[in-house]
This record gives structure tokens, sequence and C-alpha cells, in this order.
């Protein structure tokens, strides 16, 4: 439906401005940081790092993920009808007049609050204001898509929901129940606090309502990442989706444990007492189990395909797979890449060795793995198909071939950058600092030659962007016409019907929130008694 496609393209014609920007910004930081270049009086440093990480984090990705989840529902189920259809096209233009406001009071300088921006740093209140936006405006993409699930479940009653679709709806669920942690604090706290009606903000309770979000966020980010390597890349290789079952389970296992591990993002703060950061820590490595089940099944898939293609031996099914083309080798690098990726994650949660890393650049080496490598190449591997599929165009051979150019440099740009900021991040290189103040300090020596490899990996990374925008607008405008493939797995067994638990949403969003209760309740009661006296804030300018 050529309606429900424009809707999808105009979530991405935002998300590829957003990459665009926020991919400059992010070129100027590593130059910045290894002194190659200095910035114009008018820019400071933190403020393009905080445009780049809004950008880049909450900007790109939300609007990504709304245009492949509006693609994917619609695929499935049917064409959206006109009352989902307006509520999503509400959605998507207040999370766009969000974006431009907040993209222009971090450029007028009165945001320099970084992407996370919880207190002490105060933004001006239309900052606030645009981030409220933004997320207002998802609960209105996300009502149209849960809608469009409710009404298909009533008309296919006893059938199962697409997988797709399920997860979906399962993505959207964890996104609504973490918004909470972040909408209190953005209503109750800053706004009245950055318009001036209290003089003081309770700290502690930013940002433990803010990581209360923060962590989910990133599974808002994987989840749909997951959602292509479960369902869509199976089909690209010729295979089976090794099982539904499994896969629900670990969608839903997401919801349960991603949302009450906020602390481990806190291990270093005052204020919260070691019982319950230890209990987010147990709950933490909770949730590193539906990503174990996720590799296990992928390597099943894998290798249940080159099996039937002829492989022999341990190993050699991996030869069968299709490594020419980029819709299957780019979100495979990202899952290999997740390996060591989702290790370094195990290391920032096991408390002893976070004392090591916080705050240390390894951190930002960490999530540019994940995030920034792992989902990226995904969402490029999807945009690949996606973008010729709703434009009525084809990924012909030799677009493939650039495609493929583009997410190998792409990675090998990140291996350098995320590898320097890992090993320089273990030499006390702070993240979030403007490092070249402490350059002519004892300490700093170890890390010039760190942060010149970041500054290459970050050029070739500018360059695949460049690359990979060029293909978005001759993928949208002029690769030659024709009809692209929307591909949806199928499961090994298609006999096999999934427990009828798993689509029980009352069960899971239930003991989802007994969790939360559980992890937070006391914590928060204690944060608000013993609260020190507050803070005015910080402002940059
Ligand atoms: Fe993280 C900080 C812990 C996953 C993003 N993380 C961050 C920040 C971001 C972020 C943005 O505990 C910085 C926030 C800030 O600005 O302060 N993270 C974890 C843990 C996991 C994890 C335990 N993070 C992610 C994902 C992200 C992300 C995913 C984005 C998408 N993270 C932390 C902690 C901190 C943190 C602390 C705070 C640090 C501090 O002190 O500030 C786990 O979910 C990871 C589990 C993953 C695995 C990997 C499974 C592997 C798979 C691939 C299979 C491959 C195949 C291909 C089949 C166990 C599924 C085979 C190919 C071959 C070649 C063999």
């Amino acid at each position: 439906n050529k309606l429900d496609s424009r809707l999808s393209m105009a979530h991405f014609y935002i998300a590829f401005t957003a990459i665009a920007i926020g991919g400059l910004f992010g070129l100027l930081q590593t130059l910045v940081r290894s002194e190659m270049i200095t910035l114009p009086s008018s820019l400071n440093y933190y403020q393009i790092l905080t445009a780049h990480g809004v950008l880049m984090a909450i900007v790109f990705t939300t609007f990504f993920i709304f245009g492949f989840l509006y693609a994917s529902v619609v695929r499935t189920t049917g064409e959206l009808s006109c009352g989902k259809r307006r509520a999503a096209w509400i959605g998507f233009w207040m999370m766009t007049v969000g974006m431009v406001l907040g993209v222009i009071i971090i450029m007028l300088g009165e945001a320099t609050v970084l992407y996370t921006f919880y207190a002490p740093l105060e933004a001006h209140p239309l900052f606030y204001i645009a981030l409220a936006l933004i997320i207002v405006g998802t609960y209105f993409g996300s009502f149209a898509i849960i809608k469009q699930y409710n009404d298909w479940r009533k008309q296919h009653k006893g059938e199962k929901s697409p997988l797709i679709v399920f997860m979906a709806v399962a993505t959207l669920v964890l996104w609504l129940i973490a918004t909470i942690g972040v909408v209190a604090t953005v209503v109750l706290q800053f706004i009245p606090w950055s318009i001036g009606w209290v003089d003081e903000i309770n700290i502690a309770l930013s940002r433990t309502l803010f990581w209360y979000f923060g962590h989910p966020l990133v599974y808002f980010w994987l989840l749909p990442a997951y959602m292509a390597w479960y369902v869509i890349v199976p089909k690209i290789i010729g295979g089976k989706i090794f099982s539904d079952s499994l896969a629900r389970l670990a969608f839903l296992l997401f919801i349960l444990f991603s949302i009450p591990v906020g602390f481990h993002h806190q291990l270093l703060e005052p204020g919260i007492s070691h019982e319950w950061k230890f209990i987010q820590v147990v709950l933490t490595f909770a949730v590193i189990i539906p990503s174990l089940m996720t590799a296990f099944a992928l390597f099943a898939t894998f290798e249940m395909r080159g099996r039937s293609l002829g492989g022999k031996g341990l190993f050699g099914w991996v030869k069968k797979l299709p490594w020419k083309d980029v819709r299957f080798l780019a979100p495979f690098m990202g899952m290999a890449i997740f390996i060591p990726a989702g290790a370094g994650g195990i290391i920032n949660a096991s408390n002893q060795m976070n004392q090591v890393v916080h705050n240390t650049i390894w951190v930002t080496g960490h999530f540019h793995l994940t995030i920034g490598a792992t989902v990226a190449l995904t969402f490029f591997g999807i945009s690949y198909w996606l973008i010729p599929h709703l434009k009525g165009r084809v990924l012909t051979k030799q677009l493939n071939g650039l495609a493929i150019y583009q997410s190998v440099l792409w990675v090998v740009g990140m291996l350098i950058m995320s590898g320097a900021m890992h090993f320089s991040g273990l030499l006390g290189n702070p993240r979030r600092t403007q490092v070249t103040t402490y350059f002519d300090h004892s300490v700093a020596t170890s890390w010039g030659a760190y942060e010149t490899a970041m500054a290459v990996g970050g050029s070739l990374l500018f360059i695949s962007l460049i690359l990979y925008l060029t293909l978005m607008i001759n993928l949208s405008f002029f690769a030659p016409k024709g009809q692209e493939e929307f591909p949806i797995g199928e499961e090994a067994d298609e006999s096999i019907q999934p427990p009828a638990i798993l689509e029980n949403w009352k069960v899971w969003i239930g003991i989802a929130f007994a969790l939360i209760l559980f992890a937070y309740t006391i914590p928060i009661i204690d944060i608000i008694q013993n609260a020190p006296p507050g803070s005015k804030g910080f402002k940059f300018w």
C-alpha cells in the first residue's frame, strides 16, 4: 500500500538526515580529541557531543525503528486503517517537531547536557519539552501498531500471530514500560526546575529514573535487530527459523529483565545501598540469557541451512552461506561483533570490574560496538532491501557490491575506533571529557596514540556513512524500478503451535511490574527520604 510505504519512508528520511548530521559531529569528536583540529569558538566540545549523542542514539534509532516496525506489521497483517494511519502520522509530526526543536536548542548552546541529560546538568526548558514531544509522539505510533495486532488477533481467533508482529509488539511493550521513568523525571523534575518553578532537584532521583529508562532503551534499539536476525535473515539465506517459541520467549524475557537493572549504570554512585545494587546486578545477569538463547538459535539456523546445502564436517557448512549478499553479510558482521561487545557488557556489569572501566572511554567503546556496530550494521542490512521494497526499486548486483564495501568499511572503522577506546579506557582515558586539557599531564602520555587511532577509525566511518547515504538516495530515487522482496522466514516445523501462555500479555506485563516494584520501590523511597540538599544545577552557557 502506497500510503503505508510513504509513512515508513517519512521515518527513514528523518533517520537518514539525523545520521548524516550526527555522523559529522562524531567525526569532529574524534578529530578534536586527537588535537587534529580545534573547534571554532562558536562551538564547544560538549555541545557537539550532545548533538552527536542525541541525533545518533535517540533520533536515528527511534525513527528507523518505527519505519521498520510499520513496514513489518503492514507486510504481515495488511494495510493500516485510516484511523491508525492518522495516529501514526500525528506521532511522526510530534517526533519531528521535537527533534528539530531539540537540535535548535542544542546548537544555540542552551542544552549542553549530553544525551543522558540527567541532573545536575540543566538545559533550557524547551529541550525537555522537545524530548517530551518525541516520547509522546512514539505513543501515537505504538497505539497504531498495538491496535493493528489486537484487531488481527480478533479476526484470527486461535491462530498464532505472525512472529514479526509479536516481536514488534513486545518491543513496544518494553518501550512503553521503560518510558514511564523518563516521562516522570522530565515532567515532574526537569520541566519545573528548568522553568524556575522549583529551586532544587533531587539528583540521585533524576539519575535513577533516567537509568530505569536508559537500560531498556538499549534493548529498544537491539530488539528490532533481533527481529531481523530471527525472522528475516533465515529467509535471506534460504533457511528456516529454528524455533518460533524460543524466539517469542526470548523477547518476553527482555520485557521481564531489561528494566529492573538500571543500577548497573550507577554502581559508583552514592545514595543507593549496595544490597540493591547487588540485586540489580543479579538481574542484569538474567537479561544476558535471552541473548545467549538468540546466539544458540542463530547458530542452529545457519548450521541447518549450511548442511542442507551439502556442507560437511564441523565447519564445512559455514562456506555454504551467502557471503556475497549484503542483506546477509551486514547483519552477520553485526552478530559476530556482538560476541565481544556482549562480553564487554558482562565486564561492565560485574561490580568490581565496573570500578575499573566506569566513566572511562572503554564504555564509549562498548556502546559503539553494540549500538554503533551490531545494531547499525543490522539496520544497514535491513535498509538495503526495505528501501527499494518500499520505493518499488531493486538492489542491483552493482549496488549490492557497493553496499558490501560500505558495510565492511564500517566494520573496519568501528573495530579500529572502538578497539582504541577499549584499550585506552583501561589506561584511564576518561569519556565525555575535553581530554586535550590533560595532554600536558604525565597520566595522559599513553592516550595520544589511541586518540589518533580513534580519529583514523572515525574518518573511515564517516567515509562509509557518505557511501551509505549515497546508496540510500540511489535506492530511493534512481535505482532501476522493480520489485524487491520483503523476506519473512518460516519456522522449521510449522506444525508446532507456541504455548498459549506466550501470548498472554497480562501475565508477562504483570510479572514485569512485580519485578520493577521489587527492584525499585525501597531504593526510591530511600533516595527521596535521604535526599541531601538539592542542586541548583550547572549551566554551561
Ligand atoms: Fe551496555 C553501558 C552492560 C548490552 C548499550 N551500554 C552502555 C551504554 C550504552 C550501552 C549506550 O552493566 C552507555 C550508557 C552511558 O552513556 O552511560 N550492556 C551491558 C550488558 C549487556 C549490554 C550486560 N549495551 C548492550 C546493548 C547495547 C548497549 C545491546 C545497545 C544496543 N552496558 C552495560 C553496563 C553499562 C553499559 C553495566 C554501564 C557501564 C558504566 O559503568 O557506565 C548484555 O545485554 C550483553 C549480552 C550479549 C551477549 C552476546 C550474545 C551474542 C549474540 C551474537 C551471536 C552471533 C552469531 C554469529 C550467531 C551475551 C546474540 C556468529 C559469528 C561468528 C563469527 C562466530
